[in-house]
């Protein structure tokens, strides 16, 4: 259980953050822990494996794509421990090696929609909305990227770091600086923590301004998303938790204390309605946000998991 803990606690601190690495270092995490429980009955082990889930789903709220990895991962059929394990590290491993492969087909879709000459912009730090521009740049396309500071974590920083060292002219902009200058750009990228049944995008707070200015500038917005990143529970009415986190991120802790009326609201992501996406690009092909019901239907099925 230690290294599972570890990997839990690394999600929570955000050392290992966005949406697609945290669902990979979850399913690994819970992979290793089960290879762990062979001595036990299957009861025990079921029950084990159960709770190590559970710790890992609980590290941030979010990103759907955590418990959708982690359910992907634990389901088994077996009546006994060893092919119990053997079933959970082999949903593991396809789970992993399909989640790194959409990347690649996420990168080689989106890229379609780049133009020649087109500046990008894209906000946070996504890896499947990263793979769009680098795959378009790859293809001899001569584009440039604007890239939001993404506060307050500022994820920003990353992203600009990972294209600049891809050789991709790149501009950072402070994230309220989006509208002024939305009339230079041709096309949004971002990436997506969860989309919901009715296609709205849930991701780094800012996307919505982005998509906002963007829809007055009639610029289009695509997605970039894999397949396990959409909601199944939205079907059931739930709604997707928007993660609050800590003051400290956005005001040193004594300064405010210092400031008895005042409060630090800091939400971390928020909800770009269907209505302001042009199309979101899954591993299996690029969709309108209204056909987010069949993605959840065919690639992780009806009932809730
Ligand atoms: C990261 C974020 C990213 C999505 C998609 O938020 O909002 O846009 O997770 O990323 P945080 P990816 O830094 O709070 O985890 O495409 O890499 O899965």
């Amino acid at each position: 259980m230690e290294d599972l803990l570890i990997t839990a606690e690394k999600i929570r601190s955000m050392e290992i953050r966005g949406a697609g690495r945290i669902a990979v270092a979850a399913s690994q995490a819970l992979r290793d822990y089960a290879r762990t429980l062979k001595d036990l009955n299957i009861e025990d082990f079921n029950t084990k494996v159960e709770e190590a889930a559970k710790v890992l789903v609980d590290t941030r709220p979010t990103a759907v794509s955590l418990p959708n990895a982690v359910a992907l991962s634990k389901r088994h059929s077996a009546d006994n421990v060893q092919d119990a394990i053997e079933e959970i590290v082999s949903n593991s491993d396809s789970f992993i090696k399909n989640a790194t492969e959409a990347l690649d087909k996420i990168g080689w879709i989106g890229a379609q929609r780049i133009r020649d000459g087109d500046v990008i912009m894209t906000h946070c730090n996504s890896h499947a909305a990263i793979s769009i521009i680098k795959t378009a740049f790859d293809q001899g396309k001569d584009i440039s990227v604007i890239a939001t500071e993404s506060r307050p974590r500022r994820q920003g920083f990353i992203t600009i770091k990972e294209l600049s060292d891809y050789g991709i002219p790149t501009t950072l902009i402070v994230d309220s600086a989006v509208r002024l200058t939305m009339k230079d750009v041709d096309i949004v990228v971002v990436g997506a923590d969860s989309i919901s049944v009715n296609g709205a995008l849930i991701n780094k707070v800012g996307t919505s301004q982005l998509a906002l200015a963007a829809q007055e500038a009639r610029k289009n917005v695509i997605v970039a998303a894999e397949t396990y990143k959409f909601s199944p529970n939205t079907l059931l009415g739930e709604m997707v938790e928007i993660e609050d986190r800590s003051s400290d991120e956005v005001i040193d802790a004594e300064i405010l204390a210092g400031l008895p009326n005042v409060k630090v609201k800091n939400p971390s992501f928020d909800v770009t309605p269907a209505e302001y996406i042009d199309l979101i690009i899954t591993e299996v092909g690029a969709i309108p946000p209204v056909m987010a019901f069949t993605i959840i239907r065919d690639y992780l099925g009806l009932s809730p998991i």
